[in-house]
């Protein structure tokens, strides 16, 4: 799967493609992630790649032409996609979606955006990771990236599918824990010790449905709350959907 991703900072985001998980994936042929410079094709003597936008207003404009000649050399993978708050929500069904994809391109705005003819011309969608202003949209395109990265059949081996099965059901993680068994006084559930791998498993679902419930209530809604059979696999834990959940470390605040 190749991805592009179009910036004016590319050493942050090539170090970032360099490192861990994306980094192996690459080497291994898995992932071609080719990072490109806008500045490197402006031709003015100060490589200029922003300018004052037209009708006035404070700040700078990420100027057409660089991004156009880019587009032109490179000719990346499409859909080319601009980094944005009022784009379409990315998250971890579009991450699948992208993942079998044979390819896309990021494009990277920074200062008050990108000149619109860029938009009208050259871009086929804008992704959001979210409800916040950025500086740019790199951060956003190394979001993307190692969120799609990691599911790219072999990238991650056997770990990532089922694991994110889980994630697909709508339900949140079940704590995780590991040695000691008993640290400053905190002991590890006994379930987890008992060796017994069916209550094991039905222990995890049973904290993923009371962790959800409590603390996502709009994935709670999407899955329609509690399926038949699930009371009761509650209850063998003696676990609610009412009342105060069961303290931990990490529920503090
Ligand atoms: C950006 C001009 C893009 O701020 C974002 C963003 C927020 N959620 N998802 C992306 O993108 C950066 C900044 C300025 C264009």
């Amino acid at each position: 799967m190749r991805i592009d991703v179009l910036t004016i900072f590319p050493d942050l985001v090539e170090q970032f493609a360099a490192a861990s998980l994306l980094g192996k994936a690459r080497r291994s042929g898995l992932l071609d992630v080719r990072v490109h410079d806008l500045r490197s094709v402006a031709t003015d003597p100060h490589r200029s790649v922003d300018d004052t936008p037209f009708g006035g207003g404070a700040g700078m404009v990420l100027m057409a032409e660089p991004i156009f000649a880019t587009v032109e050399a490179v000719e990346p993978p499409r859909p080319l996609f601009a980094l944005g708050p009022g784009g379409r929500r990315f998250d971890q069904a579009l991450a699948r979606e992208l993942a079998s994809s044979g390819g896309f391109s990021l494009l990277c705005g920074r200062y008050e955006g990108i000149d619109h003819r860029v938009h009208s011309e050259l871009v086929d969608g804008e992704l959001s990771i979210g409800d916040y202003v950025l500086a740019g949209g790199e951060v956003a395109a190394m979001v993307i990236l190692e969120a799609v990265g990691r599911l790219v059949p072999g990238v991650m081996g056997n770990a990532t599918s089922a694991e994110d099965e889980s994630f697909s059901d709508g339900l949140l993680e079940y704590p995780q824990y590991t040695r000691p068994a008993t640290l400053r006084g905190l002991s590890v559930p006994e379930v987890l010790l008992s060796g017994d791998h069916g209550r094991i498993a039905r222990w995890r679902r049973a904290q993923s449905l009371v962790r959800t419930a409590s603390r996502r209530p709009d994935l709670w809604a999407a899955r329609g709350g509690l399926l038949a059979g699930e009371e009761r696999l509650l209850a063998e834990f003696g676990l609610t959907l009412e009342g105060p959940p069961a303290r931990s470390a990490d529920d503090v605040g």
